[in-house]
């Protein structure tokens, strides 16, 4: 078991990321360690009964201090968070949850002087005028979606805690995160796990981008790896704590669809782009990840074909 002080509070503890973080860090520290926060969504009776589950909305404060009280929380990983689609849908919404939310997290921890916050930010950060081939780590930050907006702020908001109060947090640039246990929800990047399950359950996926749409990619394990590497570090070598860049890979949605053809060759997909093509045309196609590389070591270990290999036995 890695040095712990205190208990963890993991918020969004439900979500595709929070589930899966939330089970590592139980493996890591003990499941009466880590505490799992969901607000509307059940947990799954493997995150319900490996250690404590508690019901919070993050735009409520009093909710959030009264379980860091009652648990003696020392570290929160703030998973809760609205993604793309769903937040053009309802910007106020996601404005709300996603910075407000992170506003109360930020202010808790400040107020009780505990060790570490990680808050997950995204590519969503980039806007159409970054030199898409390759998004640079340090650059003007224009983006367009409402989601966007509200990683930026977050990263703004998180720096802000860093450099006046000291306050030690984190943050990964998510890319689309590829994975089998728990699906995402109202992501633009979702096509590239609904594609697994489409092409087990019918043999067709009819995807809502173009053929040619290249987005930044990861498998949930870098991503887990990728996130506890980074709480790892020691802070005084992190040049961007408040939102490194991090891929694993970066695909059309064509080669996905080739990359399964080879295992599953009566797979069919057709692309019938809708509202969130807009969104995936305003992101970068790759992301430059040599800061989160030189800082922490960091390096993805699943490309395209062992993603997909992978992912097929599993879903
Ligand atoms: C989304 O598609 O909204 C997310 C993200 C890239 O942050 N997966």
């Amino acid at each position: 078991m890695a040095d712990m002080e205190g208990r963890i509070l993991v918020t969004g503890a439900v979500g595709q990321i929070g589930s899966e973080l939330t089970m590592a860090l139980r493996t890591r520290y003990g499941g009466s360690n880590v505490v799992a926060a969901g607000h509307i969504t059940e947990p799954t009776e493997t995150l319900r009964d490996s250690g404590p589950f508690v019901t919070i909305d993050v735009r409520e404060s009093a909710e959030i201090e009264q379980i860091v009280d009652k648990y003696q929380i020392e570290t929160i990983y703030h998973m809760a968070a609205i993604l793309s689609a769903v937040g053009e849908k309802n910007p106020y919404m996601a404005w709300d949850v996603n910075a407000n939310g992170l506003l109360n997290i930020l202010e808790i921890a400040r107020q009780r002087g505990l060790s570490q916050v990680f808050i997950p930010s995204s590519m969503a950060v980039y806007g159409p005028d970054v030199p898409r081939e390759l998004a640079p780590q340090d650059c003007a930050l224009n983006p367009t979606t409402m989601y966007g907006i509200t990683k930026l702020a977050g990263e703004a908001l998180a720096k802000n805690y860093i450099h006046n109060y000291g306050l030690d947090v984190r943050g990964l640039r998510y890319p689309g995160v590829i994975s089998s246990e728990t699906p995402p929800g109202g992501g633009t990047t979702d096509y590239a796990v609904e594609i697994f399950y489409a092409a087990e359950a019918s043999g067709h996926y009819q995807c809502f981008v173009r053929k040619d749409t290249v987005l930044p990619m990861m498998y949930m394990p870098d991503c887990i790896r990728a996130t506890l590497n980074l709480m790892d570090a020691p802070f005084e070598d992190l040049e961007y704590p408040a939102g490194y860049n991090v891929e694993g890979m970066s695909f059309s949605a064509g080669m996905l669809v080739e990359a399964v053809r080879k295992h599953l060759p009566g797979f069919s997909c057709s692309f019938v782009p809708d509202e969130r093509q807009r969104i995936a045309d305003s992101w970068p196609l790759r992301l430059d990840d040599s800061a989160a590389r030189r800082d922490w070591n960091w390096m993805p270990q699943f490309g395209l074909e062992e993603m997909v290999e992978d992912m097929l036995m599993r879903v």
